[in-house]
C-alpha cells in the first residue's frame, strides 16, 4: 500500500487524530497486517480465504521468530541428530520450525495438503475441505542459526486444480506463474514478513511489544541497476563461462569493461539475500555448476526459487536458471532443484544475454 493508498485509507473511515499526548507513541497510526489484507480484500474483491490463508502464515512465522529469539535459551540451538529428505543434517530449530508450520496452518482447514523442505512426500491435511497447497522451507538458511545470523521462513500457496485431490503429488507440480501468494519472513535484527499476491510486494514489521506486524515497507521495487552482487566464491573453479565472465567484470570494476567498481555480499541464507535486494538491489546467483549439475542445482523450485521469483517479479525484478524464466519451469518433482540469478531487471538481463551468447557460441562449435 503507498502512502496515497494509506492516506484514502484514513479519509475514507478511520478517524486518525494527530496525538495529544506529550511524546505519544505513533504507533497506533501504522497500518496492521490484517487492516492491509482486510484493506486488499474489498479493493480487489476477495472471498477471504486469501485473507484467511495469509493470517495462518502470519501466526506461524511469529510463533518460529519466538523460538528463534529465545536462541540458546531454550535450547534450541545444534544439531538435531537427523536428517532431512535432502540427507542434510537437521537443526533442531528446522524440525520445531516445521512442526509449527504443519500445526498452525492445518488448523484453519484451509489447506487440502502441504509440501515441506523437511519432508520426503506430501503432508495431507484429514478431513479439511481446503482449496488450497501451501508448500514451504521452513527455516532456510538454517546453518546460520548457531552463529546467530539472520535466517527465515519461506512460503508458496497454489490453488488446488479443480477435480484433483490434495492426496496427490500431481497437484502441486504446477508452474510458479500459477501461485496465488508468496512471501518470506526473515528473523534478524527484526523480524519482517514479506509478501505478495500478485498485486505488488509489501513488507510488515514484527512489533514485538504488541506482537502484531504493521506496514513497515509499502510498495518494495528492486532498482533496475545495481552494483552488488552475491554468490558463494569458494565454488568459482566450477562455474559456467557466462557465470565466470559476468563476475569477472564486476571484479575488474572500474578499469574493466563494467566501468564501475562492485560490491560482494554472502549471508548463506536465500532470504537475507532476497531481502537485501529488495531493500537497495543486486544480484543473488546460486548458478548450476559443474560440481552440482547431476542434482540440477543447490535451490528447490517449489519453497525456495518459485517463491522468491513471484516476489521478485512483482518488485520489478527479474528471475531466470540462466536461460529460463524460473516461474514458467514445470514442475517434474517436488524436491527439484534449479540454477538462481534473480534481481535487479537489467543486471539478470546482461546474464541472460551472456548465457545465450555462450549456448550460441557452443552451438557453433559442435557442427
Ligand atoms: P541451509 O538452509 O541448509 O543453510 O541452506 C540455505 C540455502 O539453501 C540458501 O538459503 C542459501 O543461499 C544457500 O543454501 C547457501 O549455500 P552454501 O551453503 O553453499 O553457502
Amino acid at each position: 500500500m503507498n502512502e496515497s493508498r494509506l492516506a484514502e485509507t484514513s479519509q475514507a473511515g478511520h478517524t486518525t487524530t494527530e496525538s495529544t499526548i506529550p511524546g505519544g507513541n505513533m504507533s497506533y497510526k501504522r497500518v496492521t497486517l490484517s487492516q492491509f489484507l482486510m484493506e486488499g480484500q474489498h479493493r480487489y474483491g476477495g472471498s477471504g480465504t486469501l485473507t484467511s490463508l495469509l493470517t495462518d502464515i502470519r501466526t506461524t512465522c511469529k510463533m518460529i521468530s519466538h523460538e528463534v529469539n529465545r536462541g540458546a535459551m531454550a535450547g534450541n540451538m545444534g544439531v538435531a541428530g537427523t536428517e532431512n529428505v535432502q540427507g542434510e543434517e537437521q537443526k533442531k530449530l528446522d524440525v520445531l520450525a516445521n512442526d509449527i508450520f504443519l500445526h498452525m496452518t492445518a488448523q484453519s482447514g484451509n489447506y487440502a495438503a502441504m509440501a515441506s523442505e523437511e519432508l520426503e512426500d506430501v503432508h495431507v491435511v484429514h478431513g479439511s475441505a481446503g482449496r488450497y497447497l501451501l508448500l514451504f522451507d521452513p527455516l532456510d538458511g538454517s546453518s546460520n542459526i548457531d552463529i546467530n545470523i539472520a535466517v527465515g521462513s519461506v512460503f508458496s500457496i497454489l490453488r488446488l486444480p479443480d477435480g484433483a485431490s490434495g492426496e496427490t503429488l500431481e497437484s502441486f507440480l504446477q508452474p510458479g506463474v500459477k501461485q496465488v501468494a508468496a512471501g518470506y519472513a526473515i528473523y534478524g535484527s527484526s523480524t519482517m514478513l514479506v509478501l505478495t499476491t500478485g498485486h505488488g510486494v509489501n513488507g510488515f514489521t514484527l512489533d514485538q511489544n504488541i506482537g502484531v506486524f504493521v506496514l513497515t515497507h509499502p510498495n518494495m521495487r528492486i532498482p533496475e541497476d545495481a552494483s552488488e552482487f552475491a554468490i558463494n566464491a569458494s565454488r568459482a573453479r566450477f562455474w559456467e563461462p557466462p557465470v565466470k565472465r559476468y563476475i569477472d567484470e564486476c571484479l575488474a570494476g572500474a578499469e574493466g569493461p563494467r566501468g564501475r567498481d562492485f560490491n560482494m555480499r554472502w549471508v548463506a541464507a536465500m532470504v537475507a539475500e532476497v531481502h537485501r535486494i529488495l531493500c537497495r538491489g543486486g544480484v543473488f546467483m546460486y548458478p548450476v555448476d559443474d560440481k552440482n549439475t547431476k542434482q540440477g542445482g543447490k535451490l528447490r523450485l517449489m519453497y525456495e526459487a518459485n517463491p522468491m521469483a513471484f516476489i521478485v517479479e512483482q518488485a520489478g525484478g527479474r528471475a531466470i536458471t540462466g536461460q529460463d524464466r524460473i516461474l514458467d519451469i514445470n514442475p517434474t518433482g517436488l524436491h527439484q532443484r534449479v540454477g538462481v540469478i534473480l534481481g535487479s531487471k537489467n543486471e539478470v538481463d546482461r546474464l541472460e544475454r551472456y548465457h545465450q551468447d555462450y549456448e550460441a557460441t557452443a552451438g557453433k562449435a559442435e557442427v
